[in-house]
C-alpha cells in the first residue's frame, strides 16, 4: 500500500505541503463527523448564515477554521478563499508563498444530522501576483483551466481523500488506525456512458427545453430487452453524487432555476475543482453552454449551472 505523502514525492515540494495540510484538517473534520450527536455541540445549526445567505451548519464552521489553520501554518499558502468567509483571506507570514487555495468546507452540511455523507472541495493555483507582494483579486479570479490540483473529500462509509495534480486521478482511503490515507485507486477514468443521472427533479418545470427533452430521454430509454436504461440516484451531496457517477458512470446537473437563476453551486470551489478532475477522468464539465474551466470568474461566490460526467451523457444532454 502506497502513503500519500510517497504518491507525491515527485510533486512540487509546496503542492506537498498543501496535500499535508488538507490531510491534517481533514482528519479531525472525519473523527468530528463521525462523532455524530454524541459529545462535543458541534452539530446543528450555528444561529448565523454565510454570504450565500445560507443558514451555517457548526461544522461548516468548524471545518472551516480547522481548514484555514492548517493553510495558513503550511507557509507555502498566500492566501484562500472559502465559502464560509465573505471575503478572501490573506495569510500576510506566507505572502512568499506560491499557491492560493479555494474551498468548500463541508459540502451538503445540512446533510450532517441525518448521517448522509458530505464532503470538503478545494481548488489549488498559484498566484498571479508577484510572489512576496500583496495578494490581488486576480489571485483568485482565474480561470479553472489555471488549476494546478483540486480535489475533494469524502466522509462517508469511509474517509476518501479524491484528487490530481494535472496527471490522473487517484483515490486515498483513510485508514483509521494509521490515520494516513492509503492509495486504493490510481488513474481513475469516468466510463465513457453511465446509467445515473442526478438531477433535482422537482424544478423540471423550470429546465430550459433542451435539459427537458433529456430528462425525459432518461426517464424513456430502453434497452433491446425493454429494460429502462437509466436511473435517477440524487443524494442532495454533491460529492456523493460525483464519486458515484466518477466510479460506475452517470451524470449530474444543478442547471439555473427559477430560484437559482445562475445555478446553486459555486464556480470557484464547487464547479471549477469537479470540473479539473472530471476533465483528468476523461468525463467533460460544462455550464449548460461552455467549458467550465473556460469561465473567467468575476466574483469570489459566483455561481454557474454545473452539467459534469460521462461524454456519452454529456454529449446528449448538450444537445440542442
Ligand atoms: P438542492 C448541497 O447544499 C449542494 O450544494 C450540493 O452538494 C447538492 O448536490 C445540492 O446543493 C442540493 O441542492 O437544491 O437539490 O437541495
Amino acid at each position: 500500500m502506497i502513503e500519500l505523502h510517497q504518491h507525491l514525492a515527485d510533486a512540487d515540494p509546496g503542492l506537498q505541503k498543501i496535500f499535508q495540510a488538507i490531510q491534517q484538517a481533514s482528519l479531525r473534520v472525519a473523527q468530528e463527523t463521525g462523532r455524530a450527536g454524541l459529545g462535543a455541540d458541534i452539530y446543528g445549526a450555528k444561529g448565523s448564515e454565510n454570504i450565500q445567505g445560507e443558514e451555517q451548519q457548526k461544522l461548516d464552521v468548524y471545518a472551516d477554521n480547522l481548514f484555514t489553520d492548517a493553510f495558513r501554518k503550511s507557509g507555502v499558502i498566500a492566501g484562500m478563499a472559502s465559502e464560509e468567509v465573505d471575503n478572501a483571506l490573506q495569510f500576510d507570514e506566507s505572502l512568499d508563498g506560491r499557491y492560493v487555495i479555494m474551498i468548500d468546507p463541508l459540502d451538503g452540511s445540512s446533510n450532517i444530522d441525518v448521517n448522509v455523507a458530505i464532503g470538503t472541495i478545494f481548488a489549488i493555483y498559484e498566484r498571479v501576483s508577484p510572489v512576496g507582494q500583496p495578494l490581488t483579486p486576480e489571485d483568485f479570479l482565474q480561470a479553472g483551466s489555471k488549476q494546478v490540483a483540486s480535489g475533494y473529500v469524502s466522509y462517508s462509509v469511509s474517509t476518501q481523500l479524491v484528487f490530481s495534480v494535472g496527471a490522473g486521478v487517484h483515490i486515498f482511503t483513510l485508514d483509521p488506525s494509521s490515520q494516513e490515507y492509503m492509495l486504493i485507486q490510481e488513474n481513475v477514468t469516468i466510463p465513457e456512458d453511465g446509467k445515473v443521472y442526478s438531477i433535482n427533479e422537482v424544478n423540471f418545470d423550470d429546465f430550459n427545453a433542451p435539459l427537458q427533452r433529456f430528462v425525459q430521454y432518461c426517464r424513456d430509454k430502453r434497452n433491446e430487452k425493454g429494460k429502462r436504461k437509466y436511473t435517477g440516484r440524487y443524494i442532495g451531496s454533491l460529492v456523493a453524487d460525483f464519486h458515484r457517477n466518477l466510479l460506475k458512470g452517470g451524470i449530474y446537473v444543478y442547471p439555473a432555476t427559477v430560484e437559482a437563476p445562475n445555478g446553486k453551486l459555486r464556480l470557484l470551489y464547487e464547479g471549477n475543482p469537479m470540473a479539473f478532475l472530471i476533465t483528468q477522468a476523461g468525463g467533460k464539465a460544462t455550464d449548460g453552454v461552455q467549458n467550465i474551466l473556460d469561465i473567467v470568474p468575476t466574483e469570489l461566490h459566483q455561481r454557474c449551472p454545473l452539467y459534469i460526467g460521462s461524454p456519452v451523457m454529456m454529449d446528449e444532454v448538450m444537445k440542442p
